[in-house]
């Protein structure tokens, strides 16, 4: 593990050098104003170093064996830095953009899919952040965006069972994956399965802005791991840029077909023509390249 690359302690042994280049006694103020800085600087260092070492853990792979340096530089080739394996200025960029939870590099093998065609989804729980009617809609859209490329049916339920039940919550709320308060991670999901599969949690704590981040999850209720693309919907890093244009990537639709296939010619037919009866107009072509 190479912790002095990562660290930096260079900077440290600068400061070291800087008390040392004031010696004797008529510097004793200088270095006594000095020292705090440097014990500042060290525990900034130290906290920086835990803080990656979470980041790391929990996004990079859980493995003792894989050293520090190494999941860094996985980290920094997913995000198209340079892998210097340093904790560079963009680096710690990245780390401080609010994200999901879940893995970078976690692969499901494109085996992990629901069987059926028609998934019931539900909102259940007390920390709704917004109006009922607000979040309903916002969840619609997001829906609607995968069922405009995959022939899959997503229906609300208001009270029995559902296939995907979303909730807000507010710290740790028992699946082992605690939110971390305002910031940080936004969000996590549950790969198609039985029991908690497919359910989608939201942090309670966030000031919600949910487009982009409700469309993120849903793929993942749908068994779409990250993608390392920006323009992804799948990109751990949510965009919320103030005229940003929902919309899902090239790779986010072959993905998603890949797990659920293509509409057929007829179901294509039928698509835009609903679109056109509905809004005066053809759908318009989200694959974005
Ligand atoms: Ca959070
Ligand atoms: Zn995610
Ligand atoms: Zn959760």
């Amino acid at each position: 593990m190479h912790t002095r690359t990562i660290l930096k302690l260079k900077d440290l042994s600068v400061c070291g050098q800087l008390l040392a280049s004031f010696d004797g006694p008529e510097n004793i103020i200088i270095k006594s104003c000095l020292l705090p800085i440097c014990c500042a600087l060290f525990f900034y260092l130290i906290i920086t170093y835990y803080h990656l070492q979470e980041y790391l853990w929990r996004f990079y792979d859980a493995d003792w064996k894989t050293g520090l340096c190494d999941k860094l530089q996985s980290m920094q080739r997913f995000f198209g830095l340079h892998p210097s394996g340093e904790l560079d200025k963009e680096t710690l960029a990245v780390m401080k953009r609010p994200r999901c939870g879940l893995s970078d590099v976690e692969q499901f093998g494109g085996t992990i899919r629901w069987k059926k065609r028609t998934l019931s989804y539900r909102i259940t729980g007390s920390n709704l952040p917004s109006s009922a009617s607000k979040i309903h809609k916002v969840f619609r859209e997001a829906w609607k965006l995968w069922s405009s490329v995959v022939p899959m049916k997503f229906r609300k339920r208001s009270r029995k069972e559902a296939d995907i039940v979303i909730c807000f919550h507010k710290g740790d709320h028992e699946d082992g994956t605690p939110f971390d308060g305002k910031g940080g991670i936004l969000a996590h999901a549950f790969l198609p399965g039985s029991g908690i599969g497919g359910d989608v949690h939201f942090d309670a704590d966030e000031d919600w802005s949910f487009n982009s981040t409700a469309a993120h999850e849903f793929g993942h209720a749908l068994g779409l791991p990250h993608s390392s693309d920006p323009g992804a919907i799948m990109y751990p890093s949510y965009n919320f840029a103030p005229n940003y244009e929902l919309q899902l990537s090239f790779r986010d639709v072959k993905d998603v077909q890949n797990l659920y296939g293509e509409f057929s010619s007829i179901q294509k037919m039928k698509h835009y023509f609903t679109d056109w009866t509905q809004k005066g107009s053809f759908p318009k072509q989200t694959n974005r390249e």
